[in-house]
């Protein structure tokens, strides 16, 4: 009897201790609620054999971007309330783990990126044929850092977290003073770039601000992804902010002269955080100096004349930086961002040969830029959102190093391979089905049957807002509406 008792309150408190352990409710939500009840994602037939893909996390709040930490944990930010969201083992975390306060969320405004620096140190743990650029022959690793700056900065245990987001600021000294409407008109917004540390568990601290950049007039075109490289440098993006009047949108003396000082919109930025003064002395533009054209801050820019981007990512075997763009009522495109980079807007979106009677004169080229051509688009824009290189072979070799690209208005990811130079993309390889593919041999998706040749997989009715290569090696797709995340899997056999 006294062993029974025993027993008896043994269990009690066992499961006492499991019930508040874990978040139960959480758990059961996604036990009870598996696929069965929504569409299928539908992978094209060439790969529907070896490819799954499956529900990995649900609950999620307008998701804009995802960093994976570790193996098993991944942080994501939400746009509205400007909180972070930890996802450990699959499971979403109850609580935020971190908030931004006075958010400013209008439309395209929010808490729009994250990105980890101690993503490539994990991933030297975790996988074996892991690409080191500091020790290859490839130009980047004498350009972008010197030997001691080449490792991101790891703060003792902690891990290193990057956030981009709108920021209410309010000019009052005194908030307390004044009602709430009023407070309300009482503020500026800006867009801003923060460095903290994590531990892990609690919530960030150590806040450390990294980029102070423009919000207004806004509130669309308003960029938001960060990406960081292997020598440190981070990159963020910032799109026109819908005012297109200045240098930075090829515009020489601007469009309204009175207004034409340049306001850092249009730009990648790339700053190193391990140097005290934050700017890279190799960026592109550093030594431009202008007394005509205002430009004051060239020497963070990387690229410019963008209209606006929500995708970013570097090819993990030459360190080059690639981006989406936006187009107006035409052409989306994908870009190969090499260093002094001009996407050609406001005078030119797509190919230059397609935009009548404008030449590279008619733009603002300045000491150490460059226009390029996209190296893909789509002539009917798809709402073009993130690339992201599959920097894993668990798939299988035929999509390692190459993209796969997301979409907000139709929910399709897109696939295609790189060339040999990895200085554009090879079409041939890329089209998924046969017959009649002549017409992408101009690299631009020009009618759906055009579309459907490039479609890996659709059916992602929350619309897609980031990818990423996990570091277990799996693709892993963010969705906005319904804030899921998707895992894309080889089949088994
Ligand atoms: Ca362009
Ligand atoms: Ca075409
Ligand atoms: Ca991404």
């Amino acid at each position: 009897m006294k062993r029974f008792v025993i027993f008896v309150i043994t269990l009690i408190v066992i499961t006492f201790a499991v019930v508040k352990y874990f978040d139960y409710s959480l758990f059961i939500e996604s036990y009870i609620n598996p696929l069965q009840n929504q569409k299928q994602i539908e992978i094209n037939s060439k790969y529907k054999d070896s490819i799954d893909v499956d529900l990995y996390v649900e609950g999620l709040s307008f998701p804009t971007s995802m960093t994976f930490v570790d193996k098993n944990t991944i942080l994501v930010s939400e746009k509205d309330q400007g909180n972070v969201r930890l996802i450990s083992n699959g499971i979403l975390q109850k609580d935020p783990i971190y908030t931004i306060k006075n958010i400013s969320n209008e439309k395209e405004q929010g808490l729009l990126g994250i990105t980890s620096a101690s993503k490539y140190e994990s991933k030297k743990e975790t996988q074996a044929d892991y690409l080191d650029f500091s020790s290859s022959s490839h130009p980047i690793s004498t350009m972008d850092a010197p030997t001691s700056l080449r490792e991101p900065i790891i703060h003792d245990s902690n891990h290193v977290i990057y956030l981009y987001f709108t920021e209410k600021i309010y000019k009052s000294r005194d908030n307390y003073s004044i009602d709430v409407q009023q407070k309300e008109l009482n503020h500026t917004i800006r867009n801003k770039v923060y460095e903290y540390t994590w531990d892990g568990i609690g919530p960030f601290s150590n806040p450390r601000l990294i980029m102070d950049m423009p919000a207004e007039p806004g509130p669309y075109h308003n960029g938001g992804k960060i990406r960081m490289d292997k020598s440190g440098n981070l990159y963020a993006v910032i799109g026109d902010l819908t005012a297109t009047n200045n240098t930075l949108q090829n515009y020489p003396q601007g469009k309204n002269q009175s207004i034409s000082i340049p306001n850092n919109s249009s730009v990648i930025i790339r700053v190193n955080p391990s140097i005290e003064s934050l700017i890279p002395s190799h960026n592109p533009l550093y030594s431009y100096n202008s007394n005509n054209t205002k430009l004051n801050f060239a020497k963070y820019y990387y690229a410019y004349g963008i209209r606006n981007s929500f995708g970013m990512d570097i090819d993990p075997l030459t360190g080059k930086l690639w981006n989406t763009e936006n187009g107006e009522d035409s052409y989306d495109e994908i870009n190969l961002v090499q260093p002094g980079f001009n996407s050609g807007w406001s005078k030119i979106m797509g190919p230059i040969q397609r935009n009548n009677n404008t030449s590279v004169s008619d733009l603002v080229v300045l000491n150490g830029s460059h226009y390029s051509d996209p190296e893909f688009s789509w002539r009917v824009p798809i709402g073009v959102t993130d690339i992201e290189f599959l920097d894993s072979s668990l798939l299988g070799d035929d999509l390692e190093n190459n993209i796969f690209i997301g979409d907000i208005n139709n929910g399709n990811l897109y696939f295609l391979k790189i060339d040999s130079n990895r200085s554009g993309i090879n079409i041939n390889n890329s089209v998924l089905e046969r017959g009649n593919e002549k017409g992408l041999q101009d690299l631009v998706v020009d009618n759906k049957d055009e579309l459907e040749k490039v479609i890996f997989a659709k059916g992602f009715d929350g619309r897609i807002t980031d990818i990423e290569t996990g570091l277990d090696g799996n693709l892993y797709i963010l969705t906005y509406f319904d804030g899921k995340i998707y895992r894309i899997t080889r089949a088994e056999k």
